[in-house]
């Protein structure tokens, strides 16, 4: 996260740090006690998938607090439609091996379908994710910015020309008029909120903090929210 403030500790208890032996990867958030929504890209950042693991109730990574959850995974599920080369459907469920407890400092956020947000709506971005775009490590403490939705016209036009392929109604490019506020390496999988709902996933874009090169991210429409209930509860129905 690109000119935010660390959060109040715990404060957003649905927040998931992706790792593996290396730290953290991904940032992702708990919708069911054993499911995580993050980005599908995230797959491709793990040295190795069978270490990798999800980290719950945390705020600082380094720190041994006693209300982090670490769990193992079943089994990542990206969106059956995911093109990495498109950067397009960025969504993946993760399955946990064993649920999480609910408590205090780990708790659900469920995606709220919308097929589109308007431009100029203020949203929030939380993740570990680099908080410097010269130096693309993880931030140690959970850190939050808030961006402003802009328009799909103004992200494709050229000289915002941001991503090489384009915007398209699937996603939203978010940020800042002074370019001082973003996402950035390793808040990808995070949530964007907008006026306290949860609408979207850090997807990417292609740098940090730059004016004309605002955030992207997946807005979870109705067609993400039909395939999670159904990965979710395959019994009813698909
Ligand atoms: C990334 O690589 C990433 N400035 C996330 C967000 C943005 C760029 C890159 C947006 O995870």
């Amino acid at each position: 996260i690109i000119g935010g403030r660390e959060v109040s500790p715990h404060s957003r208890p649905f927040m998931a740090s992706i790792q593996d032996d290396g730290g953290h990867v991904c940032g992702g958030v708990l919708i069911h006690p054993e499911w995580v929504l993050t980005a599908a890209h995230c797959r491709f950042r793990f040295a190795k998938r069978q270490s990798a693991k999800v980290v719950l109730g945390a705020h600082s990574l380094s720190k041994n607090e006693a209300s982090k959850q670490i769990l193992e995974i079943k089994k990542f599920i990206p969106f059956s439609r995911f093109r990495s080369d498109l950067e397009s459907n960025d969504v993946m469920l993760v399955k946990l091996h064993t649920a999480a407890k609910l408590n205090e400092y780990v708790q659900l956020l469920h995606p709220r379908s919308k097929n589109d947000i308007r431009a100029g709506t203020k949203c929030q971005v939380t993740g570990w994710g680099a908080t410097d775009p010269e130096v693309l490590t993880p931030s140690d403490t959970l850190q939050e910015v808030t961006v402003t939705v802009i328009s799909r016209k103004l992200c494709n036009s050229r000289s915002y020309h941001n991503h090489n392929p384009i915007i398209t109604k699937d996603m939203i490019c978010a940020g800042d008029a002074k370019g001082q506020k973003d996402s950035c390496q390793g808040d990808s999988g995070g949530p964007l909120v907008c006026k306290g709902a949860f609408y979207a996933l850090v997807s990417g874009g292609r740098k940090c903090g730059d004016a004309k090169k605002p955030g992207v991210y997946i807005l979870l429409s109705q067609k993400y929210e039909a395939w999670i209930k159904s990965k979710l509860h395959p019994s009813h129905g698909n």
